[in-house]
């Protein structure tokens, strides 16, 4: 992956459009405070964050006589980095939307850069993350790695979801095959399924059951339909490959939060094309590798870098069988791209 450096001018331009957003939300702020600070709010009430558009939230009650009813809450500036699985204390004003007032402190998080290389979050409060791959489109294994380097770092369990499972054929088959035992080698746990059959669901469903679990992954891989499917009368948009790429549509562009029947939670989240570990520094990022961590610090030089150099615990690992020669290499790759 190529590592973005940003022109001077770049850097500018991106300054002004901040500078030209946060005045407009400080705007937008001072009309919200006049709207509302005149003692015609309700009580504070605990909510829980459903999906967030733009500077708007969709927010679920969890007290009170509107207990489960989801309602459009404003949001004020120093509360803009509220995402999907926040709980929060809103309140409810006049013309019955709300304003959330405070943001409660996450359990976890999931984040990646933007394309500005600002730190967002993607979801909060997640017990595990299903990173799910298809035989279509094939998910390049340093993608996965990422993923499973983000995961680690946010100290949040990650599950490999294998989907589209009934379009294993003979040539997709070998590629899955491959993708599996390397990461059931590791160990990391894998679970398959096709939102095309509700039959291939039943071990998906047992793993959601009482966790609140985030789908993440390309785009096209079936993240949407499979909520389509675990929830009967949900009808999220979704949408064929790319014929010309074979690719996904980017067909999600907000995270959304769903309850499941049987207790648990699910989020949607928007499909990816590449996921920055900028933020992520190199000793996390050699420990996102988890296999890796019980050689970590004994190599015969302290900046090993286990490339080449003699008496790397990593790479006599690798000879012995006890490290995949093809994680060393995708580790290698992304230690380079954040050079
Ligand atoms: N054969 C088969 N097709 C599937 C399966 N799951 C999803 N699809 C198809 O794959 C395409 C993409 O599905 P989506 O659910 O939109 O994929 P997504 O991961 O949500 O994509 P983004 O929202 O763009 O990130 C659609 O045409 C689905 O019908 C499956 O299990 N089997
Ligand atoms: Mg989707
Ligand atoms: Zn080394």
């Amino acid at each position: 992956m190529s590592k973005r450096r940003l022109t001077r001018r770049q850097q500018w331009r991106i300054k002004k459009i901040q500078d030209e957003r946060l005045e407009r939300a400080e705007k937008r702020d001072q009309l919200v405070s006049q709207e509302f600070d005149n003692n015609t709010l309700g009580p504070e009430q605990q909510g829980l964050v459903i999906a967030h558009y733009g500077t708007q939230v969709e927010v679920e009650a969890l007290q009170g006589t509107t207990r489960g009813h989801t309602l459009r809450c404003h949001l004020r500036t120093n509360l803009s980095s509220i995402v999907t699985g926040d709980k929060v204390s809103w309140q409810l004003s006049q013309d019955q939307s709300g304003v959330i007032v405070a943001v409660e402190e996450r359990q976890s998080e999931l984040s990646r850069p933007d394309a500005s290389g600002t730190l967002r979050p993607i979801g909060s409060n997640i017990n595990q993350i299903f990173i799910v791959i298809a035989p279509q489109p094939l998910t390049p294994t340093g993608l996965i790695d990422r993923y499973l380097v983000a995961s680690e770092a946010a100290r949040i369990t990650p599950i490999l979801l294998i989907n589209k499972l009934d379009l294993l054929n003979e040539q997709a088959y070998p590629e899955i095959e491959d993708i599996r035992s390397l990461y059931a080698g590791i160990p990391y746990q894998i679970v398959t399924a096709s939102s095309k059959h509700e039959t291939m669901l039943s071990e998906l469903r047992k793993l959601l059951r009482q966790r609140t679990s985030i789908f993440v992954g390309q785009s096209g891989v079936g993240k949407s339909s499979l909520i389509n499917t675990l929830l009967p009368g949900t009808d999220l948009r979704t949408n064929e490959l790319s014929t010309a790429t074979g690719k996904g549509m980017h067909t999600t562009t907000t995270a959304r939060l769903f309850h499941l029947p049987g207790g648990g939670d699910i989020i949607d989240s928007p499909g990816i094309r590449e996921f920055g570990l900028e933020h992520i520094d190199p000793n996390t990022l050699a420990q996102g590798f988890k296999e890796f961590q019980p050689f970590l610090g004994y190599c015969k030089f302290r900046d090993c870098k286990h490339l080449h150099e003699p008496g790397c615990k990593l790479q006599l690992a690798v000879e012995e069988g006890e490290i995949d020669s093809r994680r060393l290499a995708s580790y290698l790759r992304i230690a380079e791209s954040l050079l």
